[in-house]
């Protein structure tokens, strides 16, 4: 049994090895990590060791659309405000930063009782005094 060697390639003309391996049971196992959407090519091609078990070479196709995403968003929820209760508050989360983008954002804090907002941009009047942290 001859080598297997791996190849990759974009566009099909220039390709890198990327493994070589003997064949076990028939099977070579590649693990390889994809750094780029659209279509990637692998060539397995293998060395003959005689004219019943000539050289051969086979090419696959993978086309990688969508990735994982594993980049948290970043939240910004602004500067500190200082302000007197029962005088609507503005919260501003648009310097909140996502690798992708952002799809929703929430405020949550405690006046009296927890309270949830939703929107890049919120507002409400606090009716209880105090120190509140508001998280997006
Ligand atoms: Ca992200």
């Amino acid at each position: 049994m001859g080598n297997v060697t791996i190849f990759h390639s974009t566009n099909l003309a220039d390709w890198t090895p990327v493994a070589s391996a003997t064949p076990i049971n028939g099977y070579v196992s590649l693990k390889f990590q994809l750094s780029s959407d659209g279509i990637h090519y692998f060539k397995a091609s293998w060395e003959g060791d005689s004219t019943l078990n000539p050289s051969q070479s086979s090419v696959v196709s993978v086309n990688v659309s969508a990735r994982a995403d594993i980049t948290p968003p970043v939240a910004n929820a602004g500067l500190g405000q200082t302000v007197n209760e029962d005088v609507l508050v503005q919260f501003d989360g648009s310097g909140s930063t996502d690798n992708v983008g952002i799809t929703s954002y929430v405020w949550t804090f405690v006046d009296g009782t927890p309270r949830t907002l939703t929107g890049q941009t919120s507002s409400y009047a606090f009716s209880n005094p105090g120190d509140r942290k508001s998280v997006v």
